[in-house]
């Protein structure tokens, strides 16, 4: 009797342990356990092993190779020069692809927003797997789906940096995971405070050119490397929303990056310097212009080992921002792009929003060869299915395809990720169109034709178009985005208004700067124009508005609709669990809808 209980207790927890909860995200293999393997016994090894459902594969290490992490795949055998090649490789092969492969990238980066006391920051996934302790296992779990597309190193904590980040207690757990993750190819760094000499280690400042601070980073770097002798680098978040900074003493950006850098560049690190900045030297000015204004004249007076990081748009990863000017102007730094997987203004864990599109969007503007790398804010937290939303997977897993690729197509990775994920559905085609639409549906029920930053204060979830706090800085009011009065509605950019307009190469100045070139998706983000300006197909603006806010939640409505109709042919817990969100986000998309429509339709006619 004992053993049949115990039996059934067992064949229930094997059914839990493959049930559909989203926990395996898109490494779903079977495990066949069948192919003999030759080669080197490494990662790439041990999944084929485990996972191929071919009767051998030969892993083959091949020192003319010329990059690091290439690959090259012909019928079930893998050439690469490493065995990081070998791994890349062996995914590839279970994906199904074949040929030659090398990333576009060399820093493919997941930025976690994590801090110490296991919250997270824009985290809408539970809270932090490494903080303040994790599970082995788990961490080895993120480090397979990491390598599985091509993600090769993970900053392990919020970029608004504890200084108790850098104590001993924790760089040792950093130690821990960094050797979970070596394995897999994946490096770690930290954000860290500015000001850390004086949070952590007691001095009266933390001026870049005092001596006293200089010492101080240069043992903490001889420690970090002694303890994790492959560290990364520093990611740094300066002078910023009440970041310290060197700013604090009157020193530039490169003053205080270099310092850094210079304590840093014996172990091989770098610095990934974030020009997130406004409200600090430039206050006042129009807040998309600050960070060209802020960087500009430190261009070129960086070390060699010092990154620009900077947001894909100039304000703040909203649903449809132009590109960020930044990356015209700065000519001599090497610059990464940060993008923002967690999706703090695209409906969080709750909305169906595929951002591939979004991403891809932005490289047609800044062309990747003229980026190093690229930085994701990461969407994971401990929820069992890591991303809240189970579609949100799909953005955690573009994000690493397009730092591999970025010339993959939004289509084809949503394909791939589909058919991983849910496995062959006849509802594949059902649901690639949900995604393929949901981004622009998105910024349609949100904030169409270029309108920015009308979310609800502190926590962005919702509209609140009216928003105003008198003892906020304006920059945080969405009134004063959208600047909407009987008049009109739209932020005046042009030469005649703020001029952030003159910060874009050409084309995109005069384009931008001239409401008849401007593209009708940035209207309102470039210019003030009246309710009744005419539209290129001869609607008001007015119409034109509230024709986008309808054909948003009509958008999210048929992906409900379809939804329903996947019902036979998805798993029961994930229906139900993107069902519920699915609802939530409807019901979101009318509210948007409605608040909008009525708050801007009280200046019409005015
Ligand atoms: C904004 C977030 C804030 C971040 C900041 C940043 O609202 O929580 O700290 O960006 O990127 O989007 O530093």
């Amino acid at each position: 009797m004992k053993r049949q209980i115990l039996t059934v207790l067992l064949l229930a927890a094997a059914m839990v342990g493959h049930a559909e909860d989203g926990s395996r995200l898109w490494l779903r293999y079977a495990e066949v356990n069948k192919a003999k393997v030759t080669g080197p016994e490494c990662v790439a090894a041990d999944e084929l092993r485990r996972y191929y459902d071919g009767a051998e594969a030969q892993l083959v290490l091949d020192p003319n190779m010329t990059d690091d992490e290439g690959y090259i795949i012909s019928g079930s055998t893998i050439k690469a020069k490493t065995e990081k090649g070998l791994m890349y490789g062996a995914y590839a092969l279970l994906r199904g692809e074949s040929g030659e492969s090398k990333p576009f990238f060399k820093l493919r980066i997941l930025n976690h927003w994590d801090n110490l006391d296991s919250s997270i920051e824009r985290g809408y996934a539970g809270k932090s797997i490494f903080w303040p302790s994790f599970d082995p296992n788990h961490i080895k779990e993120y480090a397979r789906a990491n390598a599985s597309i091509g993600i090769n190193g993970t900053v392990l904590n919020n970029v608004n940096a504890s200084p108790k980040m850098l104590a001993k207690e924790n760089l040792l757990k950093v130690k821990q995971i960094a050797d979970i993750l070596r394995p897999y190819g994946i490096r770690v760094y930290l954000s860290v405070n500015f000001a850390s000499p004086m949070g952590l280690g007691g001095l009266k400042t933390a001026d870049p050119l005092d001596k006293g601070v200089q010492k101080w980073w240069k043992k903490k770097c001889d420690e970090i490397y002694k303890i994790v002798p492959d560290f990364g680098g520093f990611l740094v978040k300066a002078n910023s929303e009440g970041q310290p900074g060197p700013g604090d003493y009157e020193r530039s950006h490169s003053e205080g990056a270099n310092m850094l850098a210079d304590a840093i560049a014996p172990h091989g690190g770098i610095i990934m310097w974030r020009s997130f900045v406004y409200g600090a030297k430039h206050k006042g000015e129009d807040r998309v212009k600050q960070a060209v204004s802020e960087f500009k004249e430190d261009d070129g007076k960086f070390r060699e080992n010092v990154i620009l990081q900077s947001k894909n748009g100039p304000l703040d990863f909203q649903p449809r921002e132009p590109y960020a000017p930044i990356f015209d102007n700065i000519q001599k730094t090497p610059q990464m792009a940060e993008l923002q997987i967690t999706q703090e203004y695209l409906g969080q864990s709750r909305h169906l929003v595929y951002l591939a599109p979004m991403w891809r969007e932005f490289f047609r503007f800044v062309e990747p060869s003229r980026l190093v790398g690229i930085a994701g804010v990461a969407n994971i937290g401990d929820d069992t299915n890591w991303c809240g939303h189970h579609f949100s997977q799909a953005n955690w897993y573009a994000f690493g395809r397009l730092a591999w690729n970025p010339s993959m197509k939004s289509e084809e990775i949503a394909s791939e990720w589909i058919k991983e994920t849910f496995g062959k559905t006849q509802m594949d085609e059902a649901l690639l169109y949900i995604m393929m639409r949901s981004r622009e549906a998105c910024v349609n029920y949100m904030m169409p034709l270029g309108l920015h930053h009308i979310f609800k204060f502190d926590h962005h979830y919702g509209p609140q178009p009216d928003g105003f706090i008198k003892s906020y800085p304006l920059e945080w009011c969405p009134v004063y985005y959208h600047q909407a009065d009987k008049n009109g509605i739209g932020f005046d950019r042009t030469h005649a208004g703020s001029n952030a307009t003159s910060q874009y190469r050409e084309p995109y100045c005069s384009m931008y700067d001239d409401p008849a070139t401007c593209p009708e998706n940035l209207l309102l983000w470039f210019h003030h124009l009246p309710w009744n300006y005419r539209m290129k197909d001869g609607r008001t603006l007015w119409e034109e508005m509230q024709r986008r806010y309808n054909s948003g939640v009509e958008d999210v409505e048929d992906f409900c609709r379809t939804w329903q109709l996947c019902k036979p042919y998805i798993d029961e817990q994930r229906w139900r669990e993107v069902d519920e969100r699915m609802q939530h986000q409807l019901e979101n998309a009318r509210e948007w809808r409605d608040v909008c429509l009525k708050y801007f339709g009280s200046f019409v006619g005015k």
